[in-house]
Order: C-alpha cells, then structure tokens, then sequence
C-alpha cells in the first residue's frame, strides 16, 4: 500500500478505496478560519449540534483582521463564543495563520483534518491526510459525520537529489505547476518519495503540500520520518510522533520525476500560479512592491532566510516591502533573535501575523504596479488593484528582488546563506483558548453583522435566463471576490451577494434580481482557487438554479451541491458555443431527471433546440440537489 491507502484504510467508514468510488472517511481534527468560520458555524448550529464530536476541532482568525468598522470584531466574537460552547479550541487574533499554527502546535501523522479553507492540504508536509472542504462539509465533520470523497487518484512524485543554492521547495511545486497546469492535479492526491525526501525539512514539505492546492489537487502528503521527528520534537511534541512511510512495494496510479538537483530559481507570471518561467528567463522587471508571507512561505526558516539576505542592506527607493511572519512563534522568535531588526532596518513594514495581502487585506499595489509575493494565488484582482501585475515566487527571489528593485535571481547574490532547524521553537501556547469545562454556561455574542445563512428550496422545472457566459478556469474569487471591503460581509449574505462576478461583470447582482435568479454558463475548471462556500451561498441569494460548465473544480463543485444548485457539464463541448447570454434555458421534469441518473435534457427556448448535459455526482447528491441542499437534506433525514 502507499501511504494515503494506508492513512485511508485506517479511517474508512464506507466504501472500497478502488479509484472513482464513492468512500466515506473518519475525521478526527477540523479547522476553520474567520472568513469561511461564521458560516460553518452557523452551519453547526443549524444541525443542532451541542458538542464536537472530533478529536480536536480549532477555530482560528486570520483572514479577517483590519477592523474598519465592527463587522469583524463581531465576526471574531462570534467565533469566540461559539467556540466556547461547541467544544472547539480558538487561536485568538494575533497568534498566526490557521494553516503555519496548525502544523506548529496540531498537526500529528496519520491523521485526517478537514479544514474549510483551500490551503488545508498544508498539513501533509507533517504527514496528516488533510483536505479542504466548505464550510457545511467541516461543520458536518464536527458533528461526526463522515467526510465522502470520490477516491481520487494516487499520483507519486518522486524527488531526487538535493536542491542547489539559493534554490527553494517553493520552486519544487513552481515546477509541478509549470508541468502540470491548474488542472493538473483534479481528482489527485500527490504522495511525495524518494531520496530528495529527506533534504527537506517539514517547513519546506508544507510549502509543497500548501500550493499543492493549486493544481486542483484533493491533497498532497510527505512521509513521516526522521525530519518529522526532529520538527515536532523541537516544537515539544515527540509525542505526536509516529513513522509512517508506503509500503516498498508500494502502488500508485502515476509517476512523476523530479531532480533537484537541475532545478533553478521561478516565478509564476500573472494571472495564474501555472504560468511559470525560470526567474532568469523573465527579463528585467521593475518592482514596485515584494510581499513576504502567507501560509505557503512564512515559517520561521523563511523568515530567517529573507532576514539574512536583507541584513545590512536597504531596499531599493522605488520598492515598498511588506513582511508578514507566519505565527506568533515565529514573530517572537524573530524579536528574540534580532532578525526581525535586521528586516526594519533595510526598510521593511512589519505586518501583523495574518493573510494580510493575501487575501487584500491591505497593501493593494499601485495602479499598474509590478507586486512580487511569495504567495501561492496571483489571480486577476485579488490583490486589490485591477491594473497591478503580481509575480509569484520564492522568499529569497523575493527578498533579493527588493534589494535590488528588480526581479533577479538570487544566484547572482553569491555565497549561499545557511538556516538551520532550530533544535527548540518558542513554544507559548497562552493565546490558544481551550474550551471552558463549564460550555453550557457560555452565551453566543451575535452583533447586528451575523446574519442567517441562505437556504434554498426543494428542486422544481427551472426555465431561467443565461446572466453570464464566462471562459475556462474562473476563480472563486471572480465569482465572489474578496477584499477588505468585502471581507466584513462574510457572516452577511444578503450583502455580500450584491457584490457577486463584480470584477468581471458589475452588473450581474443587478441583472439576477431582475431576473428572479437565472444559470451560468462557465468553461474548463468552474469554481477553481478557493474553498469559499461564500461562491455557492451568493449565488443561491441570487436565484441561481444551476451552473453548466465543462468541467468543475472539486470544492466549489460540492459546495453548489450544498447549496442545492445543479452542477452539470456539456455532454458535447460544441453545445457552449451554441448558448449566449440571455437564452432562456429550460430542464422539464427536473426531480425526475436529477433521479434517473440519465443524462439531462435542457431545452435552449430562444434559439429552439436542446442538448444534453450529465449530472456527474453520487446518489446521496442526488437527493441532496432535490431537496434544495444539504442541511435540508440533513433536516429532513434526521440525520445529525
Ligand atoms: C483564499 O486563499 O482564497 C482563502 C481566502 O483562504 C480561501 C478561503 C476563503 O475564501 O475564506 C481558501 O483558500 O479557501
Ligand atoms: Fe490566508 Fe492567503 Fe493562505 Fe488563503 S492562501 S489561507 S488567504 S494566507
């Protein structure tokens, strides 16, 4: 067996682990964080669930951390206090990304985490089986439900060799994407092997595992060995310890080779993180912004290693950098070491431990501007400026590139720098609340901003107007963006639905309200990025019945299920060209066609002729899409 067959057996409740079946799996850790936190939340209330019934369940804030206005601090009180009745610990504001504090201080090999962010996956560089969802799956998954995945397939990359000087595991995953594209890895989990394994420490695995998420991939995972050991043993865990490697005589579904050792420092080119060149193929750059951070490159090696290039030196005049340590371990051990004042003194804005940029909580670039982040999305407005271009790529392109005001390769910085694995992290638990013995006496604050979720209601005929037609790989953050002005409405659907496709067409909210809600026509890879339910729950504000798609990206696709919208692809992809928007599409019989597991008629009225479409998803789906969604179904079933 291979190492996810291994962790999967262990946790199978239903099914047979044979590649596009149906299984059902034991979680035993969750997180969430603030953004898709408040509607998982309210998403467990709703079940009716007093207690967690995980091992551990985390709720941290991260995302949602400029406090504008009060929407926010509600949202984090709410958090708060809802974590304190259900049994879930909280990670208070200020103590660090969900995904960098996870690994730190929870995450144990061999175990499952289902996490309602994307970048869950992060969690395989320590050997946990971890896998985004949203929130309604992690909510479900707290009241113990089983998680049910179609089994995906097991892909082994093998990595040999040792990575050169000035050469980063970012640039390993910067690769996979290169060769594989934004949907490369749908329906995949990549198990990492191989000699290369070993030369990398758990910080570095997790950078892989963490943009992993950026190929569509359901996961990826690290073996559990020595590094492993040697990480949890100096963040005072070796308890948490257990070896786990694949069987040698191991089988997978694929092969794919990587040698370190001819690997050269990369960059993602805007606006896709698969759109990546070698640094030195990229042609001078001027920079107006580097952003040094996020959950995929802001563990303490990172930050020692941008310190060290930043040491003595001071950023170029036309250069503003911004750095965002991990977790507050990080940031105190930075403090405590003077790295921290190395990066002041050449200049850097120290910015809280959070998403921060990432996310466009501040720092939107300039009109225009070229932003080089060693984050993992570089989708088209995320960052907060349309017009701004941003570059993905390594901590030490990125510091070295403000240095110079320039994207250079590293290489051209000499002598390597050294960063070792301390033998014993900060350890400070004191800003992780754990839940109270006495819950029950515990209020829920809900400010004005906590507003109920959408629901929707059972399936009838759908004849509705096409609003949009959008090409292949849309993000959920074209379809529900998201920024500091938006963030706040996260808990507030009603809201935040006004602001649905905004980037792409201003109008659409507009034109689904006159229309009493209508479908949306998108290409190759709908729904692609995040795990924002926030792109499924707009949408059912808005009316909307059913996407037609060529194909969709794995967690948007189950969260429209959840939401009981109709996710269905072209039989023929000819049939796109054919619609525009403003057809009046019809699907007769609905309830009966979503049963029959037949492909779906749908009648084009305005230009006079159907197609058919296939509705891709398990039976329990079926029902969940004709009674209207997924707590409906639960309700209806009693099943929690
Ligand atoms: C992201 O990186 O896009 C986010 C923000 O972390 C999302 C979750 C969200 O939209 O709240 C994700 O990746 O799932
Ligand atoms: Fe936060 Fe960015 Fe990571 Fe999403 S990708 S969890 S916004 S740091």
């Amino acid at each position: 067996m291979n190492l996810t067959q291994k962790i999967l057996k262990k946790h199978l409740v239903d099914g047979e682990l044979i590649k596009g079946h149906e299984i059902a799996i034991k979680i035993d850790q969750t997180l969430t964080q603030d953004s898709t936190g408040t509607m998982a939340y309210l998403e467990l209330e709703a079940l009716g669930v007093d207690k967690v019934k995980t091992e551990l369940s985390v709720a941290y804030v991260d995302h949602n951390m400029l406090q504008e206005g009060f929407e926010n601090a509600d949202d984090h009180k709410y958090i708060q206090t809802v974590a304190a009745k259900h049994g879930i610990y909280f990670s208070r504001p200020g103590n660090g990304i969900c995904h960098q504090v996870h690994l730190e201080r929870f995450g144990k090999p061999g175990k499952t985490l289902l996490g309602s962010d994307s970048h869950t996956p992060t969690g395989g560089g320590i050997g946990m089986l971890a896998i985004g969802a949203g929130g309604l799956d992690v909510a479900l998954a707290m009241a113990g439900e089983p998680y049910r995945l179609i089994m995906p397939e097991v892909i082994n990359v093998r990595l040999t060799g040792k990575l050169r000087p000035w050469v980063s595991s970012k640039d390993i995953i910067l690769e996979l994407l290169r060769r594989l594209t934004v949907k490369g890895g749908v329906g995949k989990i990549f198990e990492y092997s191989g000699d290369g394994v070993a030369t990398l420490s758990v910080p570095e695995r997790a950078t892989i595992t963490n943009m992993g998420a950026e190929l569509g991939a359901t996961t990826s995972i690290f073996p559990s060995d020595f590094r492993t050991y040697e990480f949890l043993k100096a963040q005072k865990r070796a308890d948490d310890f257990e070896a786990l490697l694949p069987d040698n005589d191991a089988e997978y579904d694929g092969v794919i080779e990587i040698n370190l050792d001819e690997l050269e420092p990369m960059v993602a080119l805007p606006h896709s993180p698969d759109n990546v060149i070698k640094v030195k193929d990229a042609g001078k750059l001027k920079v107006d912004q580097v952003a040094i951070g996020s959950c995929t490159n802001s563990s303490y090696m990172d930050m020692m290693k941008v310190a060290a290039i930043l040491k003595g030196g001071l950023i170029a005049e036309g250069v503003s950098l911004v750095i965002s340590p991990g977790s507050r371990q990080v940031l105190n051990m930075l403090a405590k070491n003077g790295a921290l004042s190395d990066m002041i003194s050449a200049g850097a804005r120290i910015l809280e431990t959070a998403c921060g940029p990432c996310i466009g909580m501040g720092q939107a670039p300039a009109t225009n501007a070229i932003s080089l982040r060693t984050f993992n999305r570089n989708f088209y407005g995320r960052c907060g400026t349309k017009s701004a271009k941003v570059y993905l790529v390594s901590p030490e392109v990125a510091a070295a590139s403000a240095l110079a005001g320039y994207l250079i390769d590293p290489r051209e910085l000499g002598d390597e720098i050294n960063v070792e694995m301390p033998s014993e992290f900060l350890v400070n638990d004191n800003m992780i609340i754990k839940p109270p013995v006495n819950a029950d006496e515990f209020e829920v604050v809900r400010g004005p901003n906590i507003k109920p979720f959408p629901l929707n209601t059972p399936l009838s005929d759908i004849q509705k107007k096409v609003l949009i037609k959008v090409g292949d790989d849309i993000t959920t953050d074209h379809i529900m963006p998201s920024n500091a002005k938006l963030l706040p409405l996260r808990s507030n659907i009603p809201e935040l639905s006004k602001h649905c496709f905004e980037t792409i067409d201003p109008d659409f909210s507009k034109r689904a309200s006159e229309n009493g809600g209508g479908i949306i026509i998108g290409g190759n890879n709908y729904g692609q990025g995040s795990s924002r339910e926030h792109a499924a729950l707009a949408p059912l504000q808005l009316g909307i019945k059913a996407v037609i798609a060529k194909s969709f990206a794995r967690i948007h696709k189950a969260n429209l299920i959840n939401s009981g919208i109709l996710p269905l692809t072209f039989v023929n992809d000819e049939d796109y060209d054919k619609i525009d928007a403003g057809d009046v599409l019809k699907i007769e019989d609905a309830v009966s066609q979503v049963k029959s597991k037949e492909k779906i008629v749908v009648i084009n009225e305005t230009k006079g002729y159907k197609f058919e479409v296939n509705l891709d998803v398990t039976d329990r789906n079926r029902e969940i899409l004709i009674e209207g969604g997924l707590i409906n179904y639960v309700k209806k079933k009693d099943k929690v």
